[in-house]
């Protein structure tokens, strides 16, 4: 091996010793396959997979996470906003968690808004001639109606339920309406 042929095989060693590097970091990460692409490949021992993916939003490190950190990510538009529960203008590690599933939820083409649920499911039992005058309340969440209230009988109760469960969107229906005692 001649002089010039040493030097140029170490120059070229730095960028061969930085891709093992890489490979072996992603190997010892030991994540799941589904998440490999969106984990950083280096990760501190101890911490959670949702910590660790927290984390690698969190470019300047304080602990939560501002639009441009969590939008690096292709989440979809508006989730941000919707999962910034306390209105700071960024997200904390909890609320990063419920704007993934917002995210998720929002990139499935038939998306409801919550509120557009809560107003259909309420439009549907007031029109609804056995339960139009009674007082149910309705909430939603995440695409889970929570029916609350007092109504005359179980066939109501179960009448309710089946009326919201089919309101488009609702993945589930809690229902906590309760019978009233007759007297
Ligand atoms: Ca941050």
């Amino acid at each position: 091996m001649s002089v010039r042929d040493r030097f140029s095989s170490r120059k070229r060693l730095p960028m061969a010793g930085a891709v093992i590097v890489a490979v072996g970091l992603l190997t010892a990460s030991a994540v799941p396959a589904a998440d490999q692409g969106s984990l950083p490949g280096a990760s501190q021992d101890g911490m959670s997979l949702q910590q660790k993916d927290f984390a690698s939003l969190d470019v300047n490190g304080d602990g939560v996470l501002a639009p441009h950190e969590y939008y690096a990510r292709d989440y979809a538009k508006g989730s941000f906003k919707k999962a910034d529960m306390d209105g700071k203008g960024v997200l904390n590690e909890t609320e990063y968690v419920n704007a993934r599933s917002i995210s998720e939820r929002m990139t499935v083409k038939d998306y409801v808004d919550d509120a557009w649920i809560t107003t259909k499911v309420k439009g549907m039992l007031l029109k609804d001639e056995i339960l139009s005058g009674l007082q149910i309340q309705v909430d939603t969440s995440n695409g889970i109606v929570q029916l609350s209230g007092w109504v005359n009988s179980q066939d109501q109760v179960d009448r309710a339920a089946s009326i919201a469960q089919d309101v488009k969107g609702v993945r589930r229906v809690e229902n906590d309406i309760l019978v009233k005692n007759r007297s």
